[in-house]
């Protein structure tokens, strides 16, 4: 198995945990940053989420990335790809096969805050492009952003709809970030789940096999052994919610009875009321005048956009 080094510029996980657990839990409606899903386990129950029938983003975008990737290649001649919160980097293969057949491919540069999944994924993709510089960096694309490397021109890829995990005025943050570390000419690939009817996004995040509601109630599992806590997973139930006003699903735990919980590792004891729900996610959904309109605002020229053919899932490709 080729070795593939990573570098990590995740500090102090425990420390970051308890920061957020102590802001999220103490405040008026509980909410908990869904980057805390992404352990070695949390990891593994998304990639099956990718896979349910109900979970239609990652076969939409996959069929985009299928019919683009050489138009992606062709448009950019990216010596460099980064791609954010890379997690298994399956469908980014179809990337890294179109340019390495154009030719311009130097290295591959994958960031996710679980070393888990980015260890896998970047041995994997060094032993199948054996001529590509892997450079795999544990990270938080929040804050690590001007510390990635390659040469220019690069595509920055952040896929799967993965954005919609912000707040929008974190997002416009976020996309401005993004566009202040690159160079005029280099380029982001972005993709963002679409509104669609409330029956097709609810079922999405509640799968009939449960496995949404176990990579949900993950969060709680990492901070019980992160930070010594005791939640009682059981005591506490997945909801999914299309809250149509502010276009996005929400994700909740919702205490099935009235709970108190010790988190030692953050000196704290939580109460939840009967009913009361920590929000663990938000995904929101896009249009594409919304998606053009934010991608200005940073700095972008939106050069191209692509959906699959049911219009379920967009892909923008955008030059700073
Ligand atoms: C990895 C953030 C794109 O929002 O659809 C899947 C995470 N949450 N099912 C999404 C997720 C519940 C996913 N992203």
């Amino acid at each position: 198995m080729t070795e593939v080094d990573l570098e990590s510029h995740r500090r102090d996980v425990a420390g970051e945990l308890r920061a957020d657990v102590r802001a999220g839990l103490t405040a008026e409606q509980k909410w908990l940053p869904p980057k805390w899903f992404y352990d070695a386990e949390g990891s593994e129950l998304f990639e099956k989420i990718t896979e349910l029938p109900e979970y239609y983003p990652t076969r939409s975008e996959r069929e985009v990335l299928a019919a683009r990737a050489g138009d992606v290649a062709r448009l950019t001649d990216a010596h460099t790809l980064v791609e954010l919160g890379s997690g298994s980097s399956e469908k980014t293969r179809l990337l890294l096969d179109a340019l390495t057949e154009h030719g311009t491919l130097e290295s591959f540069v994958p960031l996710d805050v679980s070393e888990s999944a980015l260890a896998e994924a970047a041995e994997a993709i060094a032993a199948d492009y054996p001529k590509l510089e892997v450079r795999g960096v544990v990270g938080d694309f929040t804050q690590h952003l001007n510390l990635l490397p390659g040469t220019s021109p690069r595509v920055v890829a952040f896929l799967g709809g993965t954005i919609g995990n912000f707040l929008p005025g974190e997002r416009a943050m976020f996309l401005h970030s993004v566009r202040e570390v690159l160079d005029e000419g280099e380029w982001l690939l972005l993709g963002t789940d679409l509104v669609k009817d409330r029956e097709t996004l609810e079922r999405a995040y509640d799968d009939a096999a449960g496995v949404t509601a176990a990579f949900n109630s993950n969060v709680l599992r990492v901070i019980n052994s992160q930070l010594g806590a005791n939640f009682d997973l059981d005591a506490f139930e997945h909801v999914s919610h299309w809250n149509a006003e502010d276009e996005w699903i929400e994700m909740w735990l919702r205490a099935r009875r009235e709970v108190t919980v010790d988190i030692p590792g953050a000196d704290l004891q939580v109460h939840f009321a009967a009913g009361e729900h920590i929000r663990t996610e938000i995904s929101a959904k896009f249009r594409r005048t919304g998606v053009e309109a934010e991608l200005a605002a940073a700095g972008f020229a939106v050069e191209r956009w692509w959906t699959d053919s049911k219009e379920r899932f967009g892909v923008s490709l955008a030059r700073s």
